[in-house]
């Protein structure tokens, strides 16, 4: 399938910045947020001081519904479509605030009735929130809506030839599965994107994902999958957050059983193990013979990240852009976690301008 490709990077951009909680529930109390529109803002600002490619909105004749519809249950779609309508609704006062779920059902595990989903919007939050750091606020719906747009616009222009593309998204998407928000995340724009490349006919993506937090939500929709192998390089689910799933032991079910890998490393990690892990993915990645990769980019694996442990420097980014572009592969990145938030542009651009470095 080798085809001549253009070098060109190109970022899709989007209208992230309706979506900007107030506070997330934090070991016992409420903190300001750390996921925050300023985040992009960065990357924005420094991708105009060191452009690396053309900066496009998403086209407005997207079937985003159909996209979405591939990756997430429709049950979910209208509960996150109607949720701050209804949030509202539960009391006047509550435009002024974050809707944050209180109650879980702790699915599978006792014997609460999941054939009776409640009509109270607070437990009904409690049924497609896996956290409570995740706040909903009047534009949520309408900014994720933005960044899945971005992130099939980034697919179609990899279909288009593209030899990568961006799509910079926020609130960011790989905590988010098919029926659930958490970790900041709504909506899964790292899936999303893998299922407009398989409709459009391509047969074989790897997803590897190097936010610090497991891909929950990515491995979880591509579980039972063999046509979507999904990799993840991430802080020990022992100590780290998302804690319930990431662990090596988990190589996919069914159908897919073989095609998961996690490499969970302890809080701590600098950029040598961690770059060695790297290299190992890569090497999986490229066995597995994809025809294109997507990348889930988290840069909160940055040694000054305020919520996560690892130890990587601003200037190691470039050597993982350089990785990435290594394997020669039509390359889609969706922009995930990193709350180091002044740094973030340079880290993000760092990546960017590595990839592009590749001959
Ligand atoms: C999102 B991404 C618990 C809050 C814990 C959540 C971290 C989400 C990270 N109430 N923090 O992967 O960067
Ligand atoms: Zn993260």
């Amino acid at each position: 399938h080798v085809r001549s490709r253009r070098q060109r990077q190109m970022c899709i951009r989007d209208s992230h910045q309706l979506h900007r909680g107030q506070q997330e529930m934090f070991r016992g109390q409420l903190v300001d947020c750390h996921e925050v529109p300023q985040r992009l803002d960065h990357v924005i600002h420094e991708l105009a001081k060191r452009p690396v490619g053309e900066m496009l909105k998403p086209p407005s004749h997207l079937d985003l519904d159909a996209a979405l519809l591939r990756v997430h249950t429709s049950d979910y779609l209208s509960f996150l479509s109607t949720a701050w309508t209804e949030w509202v609704q539960l009391n006047p006062d509550n435009a002024n605030r974050d809707a944050l779920p209180s109650v879980w059902p702790l699915p599978g595990r006792h014997a609460f009735r999941m054939d009776k989903p409640p009509l109270n919007f607070a437990a009904k939050l409690g049924q497609y929130a896996f956290d409570a750091g995740t706040p909903l606020m009047s534009g949520t719906w309408a900014a994720a809506r933005e960044g899945a747009a971005c992130a099939v616009a980034a697919a179609q222009a990899l279909m288009d030839g593209e030899r990568a593309t961006v799509a910079l998204t926020r609130p960011p998407g790989h905590h988010a599965g098919a029926a659930y928000m958490g970790g900041y995340c709504f909506l899964n724009n790292a899936a999303i994107a893998a299922e407009h490349l398989k409709a459009q006919g391509i047969e074989r993506i790897a997803i590897l994902d190097i936010d610090y937090h497991h891909g929950n939500g990515t491995q979880a929709i591509f579980d039972e999958r063999r046509d979507v192998y999904t990799v993840s390089i991430h802080g020990d689910p022992l100590t780290e957050y998302p804690f319930f799933l990431g662990h090596a032991d988990e190589r996919g079910s069914k159908e897919g059983e073989g095609y998961n890998l996690n490499l969970p490393l302890p809080r701590g990690t600098g950029f040598e193990d961690w770059y060695a892990n790297l290299n190992l993915a890569l090497q999986v990645v490229s066995d597995y013979a994809p025809q294109a990769l997507i990348v889930p980019l988290g840069l909160d694996t940055y040694e000054g990240d305020p919520i996560s442990g690892f130890k990587l420097k601003s200037e190691n980014y470039v050597t993982v852009g350089l990785a990435l572009a290594s394997l020669g592969l039509p390359t889609l990145l969706t922009l995930e976690g990193g709350y180091a938030v002044a740094e973030f542009g340079v880290n993000t651009v760092n990546v960017l301008e590595g990839f592009q470095s590749c001959r």
